[in-house]
């Protein structure tokens, strides 16, 4: 299936959404062969890297999670740069920003209700406060509230505070067909559900930061360089080769990108333009 490129207005809507609601849900946002192509893929990784749930509160007991996709092949490549997310992700944060991680999350059946929880709690930093972390979920299989689709509470993304672990909190369930994409401000509360069906619900959290703030999975030690060497300049940029605003993440006034390609790249620096 082609799905068609998402123009500026509606990109504009979603991040109005985030703006206002804390999330949004871009339907029918990534071609189906390409879903398909990732949960079989998954299943592959799996298998050969004998994953299985790990067991504690927050990645659960019946939740199969593999990290650091990029360093699985080219089929991941296409995630971080999707032309119907990235420039949603880029009007919330902009287009300094960052790959922080990209994981699968698969919820078995029997799994109970992950803590709800803010994806920016850790950063200390007084709330509330521009988004420093926008994250997405791509839905391999439909999300319902059954299967464990990822539990929301619109608006907290304006909190003064994070929830409280493992307290309860009421919320609401972002139910999607497959190939949807959920897209929120990291400050919004929020868990993955309880999966009460007898099949997994998959998903892919590809995750975002701010381009001055440190990744949550290290991409410059966790991809081999001559990977990263065969990246498209833009995915390069988000793995962390770029600098942002001309200063930040420099080496010896030059981009890293440019060291790792041998380029002499030249006056990228901010400090050329004062
Ligand atoms: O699996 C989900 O729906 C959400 C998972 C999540 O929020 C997390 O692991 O940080």
């Amino acid at each position: 299936m082609q799905t068609e490129v998402m123009d500026a207005a509606t990109a504009d809507e979603h991040a109005a959404r985030i703006d206002q609601d804390g999330y949004t849900i871009i339907e029918g946002a990534i071609e189906l062969d390409l879903i398909d192509a990732l949960a079989e893929d998954l299943e592959r990784l799996e298998r050969e890297k004998g994953v299985e749930p790990v067991g504690n509160s927050f990645e659960g007991a019946a939740t199969w999670r593999i990290y650091n996709l990029l360093a699985y092949g080219e089929l991941y490549e296409r995630i971080p740069v999707h032309p119907n997310v990235l420039p949603v992700v880029e009007r919330v944060l902009d287009r300094g920003c960052l790959v922080s991680s990209l994981s699968s999350i698969a919820i078995g059946p029997g799994e109970s209700a992950q803590p709800i929880h803010a994806d920016d709690q850790l950063i200390p930093i007084p709330k509330p406060h521009p988004a420093t972390v926008c994250n997405t979920m791509w839905a391999l299989t439909d999300f319902t509230e059954e299967n464990g689709a990822t539990r929301i509470i619109p608006g907290t993304h304006t909190a003064d505070r994070s929830p409280d672990y493992g307290a309860h909190y009421d919320s609401i369930p972002a139910e999607m067909p497959k190939g949807s994409v959920l897209v929120w401000h990291g400050s919004l509360w929020h868990g993955g559900g309880a999966n009460r069906t007898d099949r997994r619900r998959v998903g892919i959290a590809m995750n975002y930061c701010a381009g001055y703030i440190r990744q949550q999975e290290n991409q410059q030690l966790g991809l081999p360089r001559e990977l990263v060497a065969r990246f498209s300049p833009r995915l390069q940029e988000l793995v962390g080769y770029g600098i942002y605003r001309g200063l930040i993440g420099h080496i010896d006034k030059q981009r890293p990108a440019d060291l790792l390609l041998g380029d002499d790249g030249g006056g990228a620096m901010v400090w050329d333009a004062v």
